[in-house]
């Protein structure tokens, strides 16, 4: 009889190994697999290189500050991305400045390889508004807090882009189309995302439109405290497949396995061949967020087991064996990671509160009656505090 009690965890079984160019202990691996894909980092030059581990620092410094700073009541709350850097830096800087990101509320490394400021993240962790940032500034959309929900506005945003190209077509005559970059979109999400209905109807969506949109899944293991093996028990990869889209399966702690995958990826999306599906095998060091307590549901053997694969480190052999990084380099990034921290201090305890009415501000477009009935109410009722504490202002 089945032991309907056990649930092993999905086994990484040769068939559903991970793309990796670099393992857990910062040797370069060569294998059948990695070769298809080894096209794709041929551009990369040493500088490059030493710029990823750069990147990957200057996040994990972010981290740190961030979660510090909501420690100290500086922030209401924090999602720390600590042990995805390479999943984000890696997929980051596979893409084009045109391409447009839609992420959920982690990706922090991200936003810093689209050029966007990570502290004015932070603006939302500390209440004073919803993003601090404007999407189209370095296509980057605003963080999506609705889990999964965002993935079907990737792909609605993808069809968009179709249909742009159409229209330049039908106006300018196939040599201006030609001539426009091929756009992609990338979303971001975890494996809990998976379990929502809307990323599901969003592969089904992109399949049959052949939407470039691809769909970017960190698989951390754990969404807050539902472990992978309660949410789904065929290799995550895979999930795109009965869509009719396909999948490839990248180890989430190689920057260079994430790198080449991703560059694949968006390379079949923006030339017509439609969605792709990448699964980041990675792990999340930290809390889900602040408020959070994983001591209540993850081992400690598991945190360790993982920490041992830490992605930062992985890199950071390498460049040393490989004899690119010098103590030279090394004190420059500790000067900049000192300085960046200071910077992020500074900026975040210089947020002002917004009057509490600036909620009502931007709920349309345009003026709307019972929004003006509605601050007007709440006017009235800050007001009605004799303490001062209720100062609409
Ligand atoms: C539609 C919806 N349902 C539930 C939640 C509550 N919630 C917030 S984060 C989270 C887990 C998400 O896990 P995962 O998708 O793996 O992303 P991760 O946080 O691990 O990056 C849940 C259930 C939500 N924000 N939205």
């Amino acid at each position: 009889m089945t032991d309907l009690l056990h649930h092993p965890l999905v086994e990484f079984t040769t068939e559903h190994a991970p793309l990796q160019f670099i393992n857990e202990h910062g040797q370069r691996v060569e294998n059948q697999h990695n070769a298809e894909f080894d096209q794709y980092l041929a551009h990369l030059s040493v500088e490059d290189l030493k710029s990823f581990y750069r990147d990957m620092m200057v996040v994990r410094r972010f981290d740190v500050e961030a979660t510090a700073l909501q420690r100290q009541g500086e922030l209401a709350l924090y999602a720390p991305l600590l042990g995805q850097e390479a999943a984000q830096v890696g997929s980051g800087r596979a893409l084009a400045t045109t391409d447009m990101v839609f992420p959920s509320y982690r990706e922090h490394g991200v936003a810093h390889t689209r050029g966007l400021d990570m502290t004015k993240i932070l603006q939302l962790f500390r209440g004073v508004n919803h993003g601090g940032w404007d999407s189209f500034e370095r296509n980057f959309h605003m963080y999506t807090l609705v889990i999964g929900s965002h993935a079907l506005h990737a792909v609605g945003y993808a069809m968009g882009i179709q249909q742009d190209a159409k229209l330049a077509q039908a106006r300018g005559g196939q040599e201006a189309a030609a001539q426009a970059a091929p756009e992609a979109v990338m979303v971001y999400f975890g494996d809990g995302a998976t379990s929502q209905g809307d990323v599901s109807e969003a592969l089904g969506f992109a399949a049959v439109n052949n939407a470039p949109v691809v769909f970017f899944c960190q698989n951390n293991q754990w969404a807050i405290s539902v472990p992978n093996h309660l949410q789904f028990k065929s290799p995550l990869y895979l999930r795109g497949t009965g869509f009719g889209v396909p999948g490839v399966r990248v180890d989430g702690n190689d920057v260079l396995a994430v790198h080449a995958a991703t560059r694949w990826a968006l390379d079949y999306a923006r030339h017509g061949h439609g969605p792709v599906f990448i699964e980041a095998v990675t792990y999340r060091m930290g809390a889900h967020t602040t408020s959070d307590d994983p001591t209540k549901y993850r081992t400690r053997e598991e945190e360790a087991q993982w920490r041992a694969k830490d992605p930062i480190d992985r890199i950071r052999r390498a460049l040393e064996d490989e004899g690119v990084w010098s103590e030279a380099d090394d004190a420059a990034l500790t000067a900049e990671l000192e300085g960046f921290g200071e910077y992020v201090r500074g900026y975040v305890r210089s947020l002002e509160a917004p009057p509490v009415t600036s909620m009502f501000d931007h709920v349309y477009g345009s003026p709307n009656a019972l929004v003006e009935e509605d601050r007007a109410w709440f006017t009235r009722y800050q007001e009605s505090f004799v303490d001062g504490e209720g100062d609409a202002q």
